[in-house]
C-alpha cells in the first residue's frame, strides 16, 4: 500500500480496495483519510489510544483491546508505540464483517502486493509473516504454511496462485483459510 519516501499518500489502489472491503463511497474514503491526517496532527502516526477511538468511529467491535495488541504488536517492530495509514487499514481488512468469499475476495487483494492479480510465492511469505506475528506464530511455522499454501491452492501448478486458485483454496482448506481472516479464529 502506499508510502512514497516515508510518508504515506493515499493511492489509487488503497481506495480501490477499501471501496471494496469498506462499502464506503470513494469521497467518504477520502475524507476518512484527511481524518485520520487530522487525528494525528498530520504526522500520519497513530499511537494506541488514537487507533481505538479512530478505529470505534469505524466500527464498533467488543474486543478492541485485543485487536488494538495484535495490530501493534505485529506492525510496531521499531517499538515507536505508533502505526501508520497503511497498517490501518490492514487492521480494518482483517477484522471486516462479510461472507467467507468476501473475506478471501479481500485477502487475495491484501496478497497480492503488486497488483498484478496473481499472488507470488514471496508475496504469500510477507503476508503470511506478518500474520503470524499478529497471531503470536513462530516465523518457521509462516515458512510452513507458504509452502503448504503455494503447493496445495496451486492447482494449474504454474507456480503463482489466481485468484480463483486463491478464493477456491481457502473455501476448501479450513486450517489454511483462517489466515484470511485472523481475528475471527
Ligand atoms: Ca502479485
Ligand atoms: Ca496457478
Amino acid at each position: 500500500m502506499g508510502n512514497r519516501n516515508g510518508t504515506h499518500v493515499l493511492t489509487e489502489r488503497d481506495v480501490e480496495i477499501l471501496i471494496k472491503t469498506s462499502g464506503k463511497s470513494e469521497r467518504e474514503i477520502r475524507q476518512w483519510y484527511d481524518e485520520f491526517h487530522q487525528d494525528t496532527n498530520h504526522t500520519d502516526r497513530m499511537d494506541k489510544r488514537q487507533f481505538q477511538v479512530f478505529y470505534s468511529k469505524l466500527r464498533k467491535k467488543s474486543n478492541l483491546q485485543q485487536i488494538t495488541d495484535h495490530i501493534f504488536r505485529a506492525f510496531d517492530a521499531d517499538q515507536s508505540g505508533t502505526i501508520d495509514f497503511s497498517e490501518f487499514l490492514f487492521a480494518y481488512i482483517a477484522t471486516s464483517e462479510g461472507t467467507k468469499q468476501q473475506k478471501f475476495e479481500y485477502a487475495f487483494e491484501v496478497y497480492d502486493i503488486n497488483d498484478d492479480q496473481v499472488v507470488e510465492k514471496k508475496e504469500a511469505k510477507k503476508i503470511l509473516n506478518l500474520i503470524c506475528r499478529i497471531i503470536g506464530l513462530p516465523e518457521e511455522d509462516a515458512k510452513t504454511y507458504t509452502n503448504t499454501l503455494m503447493l496445495t491452492f496451486d492447482t494449474n501448478q504454474d507456480k503463482v496462485l489466481s485468484k480463483t486458485e486463491f478464493i477456491n483454496g481457502c473455501l476448501h482448506d479450513i486450517t489454511l483459510a483462517r489466515f484470511a481472516n485472523p481475528f475471527e479464529i
